[in-house]
This record gives C-alpha cells, sequence and structure tokens, in this order.
C-alpha cells in the first residue's frame, strides 16, 4: 500500500496543533505506521531539503526547521501521496483553500506548519533518511469498513 512521509514543522509542535494534524489524517482513513518527536541538525534538514538548494528561502527555510522539534510520520493508504498534499493544502497559505491544515491554520509560507511527500518516489527516500531503523507493520481491523 502507497505511504507518505508527513512531517508536523516547529510551528506545528509550539502551537499544539500535533492532534488536530493526527486526527485529520486518522479520520480520513489513513494508517499510522510510524510516529517520533525529534530535533534535527541542519546537515539532516538540509538533505531532507536538497532539491531546494539555492533557492532564496531555502537559509530561512533550513533555520526554521532546526528551531525546534518536529514530529515525523508514514501514514500509509491508498492514493496517500496525494491526497495527502490536499488535506495540507497549497504551499503558500494565502492560496491554501479553508478546509486544509494550512488553510485553516497558517498565514506565512515560511510558517506552513506541515511537511507532506509530493510523490510516491520521494516519500520513499524520505521515509527511508527520516526512518532508517524501519516501521511498524501491523493490520487495522478497519480495511474493510473503509476499502470496498
Ligand atoms: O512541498 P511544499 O512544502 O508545499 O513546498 P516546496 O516547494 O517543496 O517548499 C518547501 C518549503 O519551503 C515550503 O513548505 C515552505 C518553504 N518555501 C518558502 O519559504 N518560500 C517559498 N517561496 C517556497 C517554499
Ligand atoms: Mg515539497
Amino acid at each position: 500500500m502507497e505511504q507518505s512521509f508527513i512531517m508536523i514543522k516547529p510551528d506545528g509542535v509550539q502551537r499544539g496543533l500535533v492532534g488536530e494534524i493526527i486526527s485529520r489524517f486518522e479520520k480520513k482513513g489513513f494508517s499510522l505506521r510510524g510516529l517520533k518527536l525529534m530535533s534535527v541538525d541542519r546537515a539532516f534538514a538540509e538533505n531532507h531539503y536538497s532539491d531546494l538548494a539555492g533557492m532564496p528561502f531555502f537559509n530561512g527555510l533550513i533555520e526554521y526547521i532546526i528551531s525546534g522539534p518536529v514530529v515525523a510520520m508514514i501514514w500509509e493508504g491508498k492514493n496517500v501521496v496525494a491526497t495527502g498534499r490536499k488535506i495540507i493544502g497549497a504551499t503558500k497559505p494565502v492560496d491554501s483553500d479553508v478546509g486544509t491544515i494550512r488553510g485553516d491554520y497558517a498565514i506565512d509560507v515560511g510558517r506552513n506548519i506541515i511537511h507532506g511527500s509530493d510523490s510516491v518516489e520521494s516519500a520513499r527516500k524520505e521515509i527511508a533518511l527520516w526512518f532508517p531503523e524501519g516501521q511498524v507493520y501491523w493490520h487495522s481491523n478497519l480495511h474493510p469498513w473503509i476499502y470496498e
């Protein structure tokens, strides 16, 4: 089954939005496969965002990600990458629809609360980076109530 890497950024943790964000993914029907609160160092954050190196906002982005603990998660389910991006909303909160996480809780792009993988391939890379210890496999008994 498809997986996505979802990370609550330091502002989401500081603002007490961890439970609300987890709840949205849970209520949709996705399954949690990994969850940890952690702080990352500069080299780790730069690796995670290596595709964006050279962008004018890169240094500010890295400072933001290392400014406090983040919640790293693996979520699983059919189309979880694309649907996760819909639940999260557009990169810039000004463009994010109301009802999305960024649309409901964020104002500035540089404080947009949450990260979600943008493709199945980047999800695979991000999960390998953030969860080198592997993940928790379990069977959700809700499966037949969520999938036809
Ligand atoms: O995948 P997503 O987080 O929606 O956007 P990306 O284009 O991958 O950029 C990653 C991250 O960089 C974004 O969530 C905020 C920050 N950022 C920014 O501060 N200013 C921009 N103009 C674009 C992105
Ligand atoms: Mg991205």
